[in-house]
């Protein structure tokens, strides 16, 4: 993780391996060691440099995976095409929450709890790293399966002694109470 703005003590007591620094100079970017690291967040609300720092990010490791945060609706195609891979956006998701808030109050108070690990339940995924029975995936207390994800599809109807290939994903709730 890298970002100026970012909350260094939750960062420590999560630790999470974290540099501080400014995101548009390359000395940051390298600093990170960005030519060898996995994911990139950007959780910056200026989204020209989020789009500049996405494009750097890219050019000096291809391979890389890009997660930003976009402020303006119109601006997520050209994220998109700076190479982000999954984009947040903010207007989208108050939007949808507000339609919903309207009809469906209770909906929005579940996917308000599920965003916030601080209190209720939580929502987190298991990757199937290789052909394995559900039945054998263990879960923690108070942990539940809630749907399959496999290819860019959600599933809710499964048996519960399902055989899952590898590239499968259980999202799973938890939940103390
Ligand atoms: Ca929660």
């Amino acid at each position: 993780m890298v970002g100026s703005e970012l909350d260094q003590a939750e960062r420590n007591a999560r630790e999470i391996p974290h540099i501080s620094g400014d995101l548009t100079k390359s000395e940051t970017l390298n600093r990170c060691g960005i030519e060898d690291a996995k994911t990139m967040m950007i959780p910056l609300e200026n989204d020209s440099e989020t789009i500049m720092i996405a494009l750097a990010t890219r050019g000096l490791n291809p391979g890389i995976k890009i997660i930003a945060t976009c402020e303006a609706r119109e601006h997520v195609e050209m994220m998109r095409g700076a190479g982000i891979d999954h984009i947040i956006s903010y207007a989208e998701l108050s939007g949808r929450l507000l339609a919903h808030a309207v009809t469906e109050p209770v909906v929005v108070d579940f996917i308000m709890d599920a965003t916030t690990s601080v209190e209720g339940f939580d929502l987190k995924q298991i990757k199937v790293g290789e052909k394995t029975r559900l039945a054998d995936i263990p879960l923690g207390a108070g942990e539940k399966e809630i749907a399959l994800y496999k290819s860019g599809r959600f599933i809710f109807e499964f048996a519960a002694d399902i055989t899952l290939d590898e590239g499968y994903y259980l999202v799973v709730i938890a939940s103390s109470c």
